[in-house]
Parts: C-alpha cells; sequence; structure tokens
C-alpha cells in the first residue's frame, strides 16, 4: 500500500469554488488517512469538524513600516517553506496560479526540488488574468514551475493553451461534490415559507459579479413569470447587487423574487429550486451547477467555458448561447410546465453527478497526480 502523504493546501480560504474545492478536497484527503496542511490567511470557511488529520498554519502580513503595500505573498511563500521543513511535507497543492503558485515556487527554491508543487487552475487566473500582458510571463512562470497542472475543465486547458502558449500537459480533473452532503433533501416545509403549492421556484446562486450576467437571470425570470406562477430565490452577494435591486423595483418584481444574500447550507438550499439559473459569460466549470445537478436540479444556463462538460443539454439542463435570455427563458418553461420531462432531467442529474463526480473519484485521481510527482506511483 502506498505510504500517507503530507500535503500542504493554498487557496482563497473566504469565498468561491476554488476556495470550496480546495477544502473539500483537504478533508476528504484526510479521511484517507493523509496529514494536511492549510496554509492560508483565515480558516477555510467549509473546514467544519475537527480531523486528527488537519492543521491550519495562519499566514500573518509582515507590516513593517516601509512597505507601502504590506506584502502578503512574500509572507505566504516564507511560511509555505517554513511549514514544509517543520512538517517535512511532500508536496504544496495550490489552487490559482496568481500569486499561489508562484509562491510555492518560490518556497519550493528555500525549501530545494525534493518539495514538490501541484497547481490547479481554476478559471479567472486564466480567464481573466491571462488576458493582460503585464501579468502573461508570470502566469506561464508559475506553470512551468509546477511539478503538475490540472485545470477543472478540458475547456480551461485549451484556454491555457491559447492564451499563454503552454505546452506542458495539464491534468484534467474535474470539481466533484460530497455525495454524502449534496443529495435531494426533504425541504417540503421549507419550501413554503417560500412559495406557494402551486409556484415554481427558479434559482441564483453567485458572487454577483459582472461575469454571471445576474441581469440575465432577471430578465430570464421576467419571461417565466408571465407563464408560469413561480418565485425567484436570489442567493450569494457581489458588486452587482444593488444594481440588480433596482432592476427588480423597475420591473415590479419585488413580490416574485427573494433575496436570501450568502448562506452556508447551499445543499439544503438548492434543493428547494425547481430549476438554477447559471447565465454566465465566464465560467471555466460552474461548480453551483453541480451542487444543484446532486441534489436533482437541472440547470439552465449559457454554453460559456466549462458548463456544456457538466451540463449535458437535453439530459441534465438546457444550454443557450451567452445572452440569449429568449431560449433561456423558454427552455425555462418547457421544463417547468411537464413534470414527466422534470423529473427524467431530476433522476439523469442525480445520476450523473454521483457517477461523473463523485467525490471518492476525483479524490483518487488527485492521490494519482500526488504519487506520480513523487515517482511513487
Ligand atoms: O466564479 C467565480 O467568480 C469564483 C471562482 C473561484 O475563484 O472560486 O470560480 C472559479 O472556480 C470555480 C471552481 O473551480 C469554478 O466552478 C468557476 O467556474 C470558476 N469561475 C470562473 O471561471 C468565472
Amino acid at each position: 500500500m502506498a505510504r500517507k502523504l503530507k500535503i500542504g493546501i493554498t487557496c482563497y480560504p473566504t469565498l468561491g469554488g476554488s476556495g470550496v474545492v480546495a477544502t473539500e478536497l483537504g478533508k476528504l484527503l484526510a479521511e484517507r488517512g493523509h496529514e494536511i496542511h492549510f496554509i492560508t490567511h483565515s480558516i477555510p470557511f467549509r473546514l467544519g469538524h475537527f480531523n486528527k488529520n488537519i492543521f491550519f498554519h495562519e499566514v500573518e502580513v509582515n507590516d513593517y513600516y516601509v512597505f507601502r503595500y504590506p506584502p502578503y505573498d512574500l509572507s505566504l511563500a516564507s511560511k509555505m517553506a517554513q511549514v514544509a521543513k517543520m512538517e517535512k511535507l511532500d508536496l504544496l497543492h495550490v489552487h490559482y496560479a496568481v500569486p499561489h503558485a508562484v509562491c510555492a515556487h518560490l518556497a519550493k527554491q528555500m525549501i530545494g526540488d525534493e518539495l514538490k508543487t501541484v497547481t490547479t487552475l481554476h478559471g479567472t487566473d486564466i480567464t481573466v488574468l491571462a488576458q493582460d500582458e503585464s501579468l502573461k510571463d508570470l502566469i506561464r512562470l508559475a506553470i512551468n514551475k509546477s511539478d503538475a497542472v490540472t485545470a477543472v475543465s478540458q475547456d480551461l486547458i485549451q484556454e491555457t493553451r491559447k492564451l499563454l502558449d503552454i505546452t506542458k500537459p495539464i491534468d484534467l480533473t474535474y470539481n466533484f461534490v460530497d455525495k454524502r452532503i449534496y443529495y435531494p433533501r426533504d425541504v417540503a416545509s421549507l419550501r413554503l415559507d417560500y412559495a406557494s403549492p402551486n409556484e415554481k421556484i427558479l434559482m441564483h446562486i453567485s458572487n454577483f459579479r459582472p461575469v454571471k450576467r445576474v441581469s440575465d437571470v432577471i430578465e430570464i425570470f421576467q419571461q417565466v413569470a408571465k407563464t408560469v406562477p413561480s418565485k425567484l430565490l436570489l442567493v450569494g452577494e457581489g458588486p452587482e447587487l444593488s444594481k440588480i435591486q433596482c432592476k427588480i423595483r423597475e420591473m415590479g418584481l419585488e413580490e416574485r423574487v427573494v433575496f436570501l444574500g450568502k448562506q452556508e447550507d447551499v445543499a439544503q438550499i438548492i434543493s428547494l429550486a425547481d430549476v438554477l439559473l447559471l447565465p454566465s459569460e465566464k465560467e471555466s466549470f460552474g461548480l453551483v451547477a453541480l451542487e444543484a445537478m446532486a441534489c436533482g436540479v437541472p440547470t439552465i444556463g449559457s454554453t460559456a467555458g466549462g458548463i456544456p462538460e457538466l451540463v449535458t443539454h437535453g439530459e441534465t439542463g438546457f444550454l443557450s448561447p451567452i445572452g440569449d435570455v429568449n431560449s433561456m427563458a423558454a427552455n425555462a418553461i418547457r421544463l417547468l410546465t411537464d413534470e414527466k420531462l422534470h423529473q427524467q432531467f431530476k433522476e439523469a442529474c442525480i445520476f450523473r453527478a454521483c457517477h461523473d463526480f463523485c467525490n471518492d473519484r476525483i479524490t483518487a485521481e488527485y492521490e494519482e497526480i500526488y504519487y506520480r510527482v513523487l515517482g511513487m506511483e
């Protein structure tokens, strides 16, 4: 049996799907007997219960008076090296090229080549940052210096190659959901707090950044609400929130839209929905669509980035070109007015999430990559 590993994990601990995936992966690896050391600026928000194999090392930023900007990245690199040395880490698995993979490269230079580094690309580090000429060389360096690089969709691999001219192999490792947490919850009585028995629930969950096109969500809902008695539940918050609130008032939809703000228990909330709306402009994977899928909720969304690798058009949801709100609304109406079709989609969703994106399968894929970089195949 292969030896258990000591793994350092760095991610953005407080927001977004990348932090969720990194934290859940750490927890699953710990359950499999590996020793996991999170090296981040605060405790990852999904860390949850105590586990004897999980450790947290806080990165504290030096704020000397000569620093105009406190250098978080240098503090992180030093902390990575310090933890790697003290805990005799086998490898660092970092989520996001900039700055995390750059810091891991610096840490490796302090420790030596025996410390291996694995970088997972999640999207905006490539699709947004790599468009900036001033950052391209840095991102390329971070990728080329990693012992292994993974990306969360085939689309992101292609984008990375195209934008950065990278020839190094990139492993495809899809995001996953823990099937012990993400399954259709019994929310019959909770549902009555949001919608009457004859109403359908549409839901959108995001960080309300412009790339999520939350305006499209409202326009889709406006069309749906004309023919289907329904409510729209909006979960999350972010820069576009007040603009969206205005739009909802202007359209006279206040009575039919409910804002839930940021929520922790996504599985419970998503189970309330009949469909999830994800009309994003950019989406390297779309973790929320997978969370919905595992809870039996089909997605009506765009064909952006990696969404089509996750949502099978006509089986687990319907996809339309970015910005085509008429088509998205028509698809939502079709699903919400055909009970038999909706039930069929729901079953296909649960099956696909369990088989293709389940925690055991993807965790094993990451383990395989770790053993490969350590020459322990
Ligand atoms: O979508 C965001 O704005 C958050 C971002 C993040 O840093 O978590 O999400 C990215 O990583 C997720 C996990 O791999 C993916 O599911 C999202 O599709 C990806 N977002 C984008 O590509 C815009």
